[in-house]
């Protein structure tokens, strides 16, 4: 498999997570989105969304060019069973895949790199308006993301279990896919979360990246790291 992607991007982040927790190996195709390589005419072959991440699954470019980090990862965790990333039964898969979108959905399709771009131009924001856009959106979608785990942590009490170790029981999930990732990049954008008061959401950040597969997809680790 070849994954084309930027190692500052969460989504991509997302995928090198799966692929890791899979323990599937990969090439790894760096787009540097910073350079804008994504919108040339070679990448455009690949995704004509001009977006990472694109998992080519078999090796060829004509075809298996899978799209979207949600819809790579349902893929892979479907074609590779072990360890699943999303939960046997269907009211777990909902809640999981809730957190995960919580990330996915409402967080970060309005601060990835071509809306900051558009809120500078042509709408003219400077940069300390983009970053409080960015922060208020992280902030508040990390609040709900708690707020989350708060009812099923009371829900799971209700059953006599004990807390989750990870987002969604004791393995980490789809969620905790997309949770590390929107967390290291708000760290870079220089978001404190420690006023946030999301203890379970860190707690659970902590035991994610003391975990190898994650740990080896954070992108101080990836090729094209700067
Ligand atoms: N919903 C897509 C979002 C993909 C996305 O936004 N990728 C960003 C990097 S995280 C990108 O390629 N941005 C290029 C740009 O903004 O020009 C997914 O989950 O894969």
């Amino acid at each position: 498999m070849k994954l084309y992607n930027y190692y500052r991007s969460g989504t991509s982040f997302r995928v090198r997570i799966a692929l890791n927790l899979k323990g599937l190996s990969y090439e790894y195709i760096a787009v540097h989105l910073a350079r804008g390589e994504q919108h040339g005419p070679a990448y455009r072959a690949v995704s004509p969304d001009s977006l990472v991440p694109v998992l080519d699954v078999a090796g060829n470019p004509d075809h298996a060019l899978l799209s979207q980090s949600m819809a790579i990862i349902e893929y892979l965790d479907e074609t590779h069973p072990e360890p699943p990333l999303l939960p046997r039964d269907p009211l777990g898969r909902a809640r999981v895949r809730a957190l995960a979108q919580t990330i996915a959905c409402e967080i970060h399709p309005i601060n990835n790199l071509r809306v900051l771009k558009y809120l500078a131009d042509p709408l003219g924001l400077d940069d300390g308006r983009r970053a409080e856009w960015y922060n208020h959106w992280v902030r508040e979608g990390l609040r709900h993301y708690e707020r989350r785990l708060q009812l099923l942590a009371e829900e799971r009490a209700r059953a006599g279990l004990p807390p989750s170790v990870y987002s969604y029981g004791d393995t980490p999930t789809l969620a905790d896919c997309c949770l590390v990732p929107q967390l290291v990049n708000g760290q870079r954008f220089g978001l404190r979360y420690d006023d946030l008061d999301i203890p379970l959401t860190l707690a659970i950040f902590e035991r994610c990246m003391a975990l190898d597969a994650f740990q080896r997809a954070h992108p101080s680790r990836c090729p094209d790291a700067e």
